[in-house]
């Protein structure tokens, strides 16, 4: 095999079979072996049809019974044992050879693993049609955390343009979309309980850009959306500083009683809640209610960063109410890395990490006394931060962050004596003080997303950075094909022909 199987990221077994290509045609079709309406498999496999069809120009069905001819594409879900899967509930296994392609994994979320590595798998030949190389591919991640923090409140990201975003998430086997909904210069998602929060703080963003919110309609297509990708949606509401925005649609959470005035700098830290108003324990109480009553995944997050101008018991306070609320709801919190200062977190609380200019001891003591942490070092995934001096887009305040810097470090190094198991994952983060459109949020996420997808999930050991860029090569013309804009790092080795 002289071409380079470029899946990223880099999966646990890739085993190239000296046979021909999978060539994709009019007798391909997706078969589902005995499924019926409701078989977990089914969305994958609308998945692959879709996708196969697009790309083929042609319809492709979905069938139920096996016809038994060669050009099947079949997907399975598996017993793991039998099946010999590799551990844990996303493996996932793609086999590939003339006449077949079988995609298989213990459950949904590994078949959409597996859909998305042969997508990665295709490439067109000279004639135009599509082609799939023999191949066996095992896997599965090394973390089950692999996320993205996404800053809607700074600029809007409509509804469509996330769904561009959702894409690129499942494409590089990324699980988590962290929503951070709420800041000083807007609220974007419609809570019943307080209607003026996006009615009157919600039309704007940053230097008077224009705005929008998620309606309870938007909210759960794009759940739904998500979902059908395998991925969680975690929505962030942040107190008790950040707030800005909440006390501009609402005077009450005030010490004067006055609303606000609208703010769309980029100043951070001036806005706090104050716990002696009688409207603020409401407020955090109902809010977070509404929150997890329209959230179907485990998680919900409270926020609680760069909160300056507060004695550390208010903080702990108005955090505890925050934390309460959502657990009272079954859900577990997450909050950045300030809350590991709040004694007695409630057992399980997600603490994520991001500020790495500070010391570790007491993100241990609170990993010792429970606390599981989701790692987002701003000098390594702070993908809001410029590649170089010349980043036309971008903030710097922790470094310039180019494709090397993104990809080689070692998670569990991040904050040396946590107890093992403590880390659950990693989480890159996109902040949109600076970015207003969608080329802007894929130029800053691309390359450098996938290269934190592949510390999040393959095996741990040296990274080689010289690897990475061979394979991402191919991603490239993948972006181009999909017109996204994506920054040429000259890190990279765009437009050569590697292998
Ligand atoms: C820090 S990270 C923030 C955000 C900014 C970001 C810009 C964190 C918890 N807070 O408010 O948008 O830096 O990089």
């Amino acid at each position: 095999m002289s071409d380079v199987i470029a899946v990223v990221p880099q999966p646990l077994v890739v085993e190239p079979a000296d046979l021909a290509p999978y060539v994709v045609g009019p007798a391909t079709v997706v078969v589902v072996p005995g499924a019926d309406a409701d078989d977990p498999a089914l969305p994958a496999a609308v998945l692959v049809a879709d996708l196969l069809g697009r790309a083929a120009g042609h319809a492709v069905q979905v069938r139920f019974e096996d016809p038994g001819v060669p050009g099947a594409v079949r997907v399975r879900l598996a017993d793991g044992e039998q099946a010999g899967l590799p551990a844990g509930d996303e493996a996932y296994r793609v086999l590939v050879g003339p006449d077949e392609v079988l995609l298989e994994a213990r459950c949904a979320e590994g078949l959409v693993h597996a859909v998305v590595t042969l997508r990665q798998l295709l490439r067109e030949l000279p004639d135009g049609r599509l082609e799939v190389p023999a191949v066996r591919i095992e896997d599965a991640p090394r973390y089950a955390w692999r996320g993205l923090t996404l800053d809607v409140a700074r600029h809007f990201v409509s509804v469509p343009d996330l769904k561009v975003v959702i894409g690129l998430l499942a494409h590089y086997k990324l699980n988590v979309l962290h929503l951070h909904l709420t800041d000083d210069q807007a609220w974007r998602l419609d809570v019943p309980s307080r209607p003026e929060l996006v009615r009157r703080s919600s039309a704007r963003s940053v230097d008077g850009d224009p705005g929008g919110h998620y309606s309870a309609a938007d909210w759960e297509d794009l759940l739904a959306f998500a979902h059908a990708r395998g991925i969680r949606v975690v929505p962030e509401i942040d107190v008790p500083g950040h707030v800005n925005a909440a006390q501009h649609a609402y005077g009450e959470l005030t010490p004067t009683g006055e609303p606000a005035e609208e703010y769309l700098g980029i100043g951070v830290g001036f806005s706090r809640l104050h716990a002696d108003l009688p409207a603020t324990r409401p407020f955090l109480e109902d809010v977070f209610a509404d929150v997890a009553r329209m959230t179907p995944g485990e998680h919900v997050h409270v926020g609680g960063d760069e909160v300056l101008t507060m004695e550390p018991e208010e903080y702990a306070r108005l955090v505890r109410t925050a934390l309460e609320a959502v657990t009272a709801h079954g859900k577990t919190p997450v909050g950045w890395q300030e809350l590991a200062h709040v004694p007695d977190l409630p057992p399980g609380t997600v603490v994520q990490f991001w500020d790495d200019r500070v010391e570790p001891e007491p993100f241990v003591a609170a990993a010792r006394a429970g606390a599981r942490f989701v790692l987002s070092p701003a000098s390594r995934v702070y993908l809001d931060m410029k590649y170089d001096a010349d980043s036309p887009l971008g903030l710097e305040w922790a470094g310039h962050v180019d494709l090397a810097d993104a990809y080689c470090w070692e998670p569990e190094d991040v904050l040396p004596g946590l107890p093992p198991g403590a880390v659950l994952g990693v989480e890159a983060a996109l902040w949109t003080e600076t970015l207003r459109t969608l080329d802007d949020l894929t130029t800053m996420l691309l390359p450098r997303l996938a290269a934190v997808a592949e510390v999040a999930w393959s095996a741990p050991g040296p990274r080689d950075l010289d690897d990475l860029t061979r394979r991402l090569t191919a991603h490239g013309d993948f972006w181009d094909r999909l017109g996204l804009a994506w920054y040429r790092s000259p890190q990279g080795r765009w437009g050569e022909r590697v292998g």
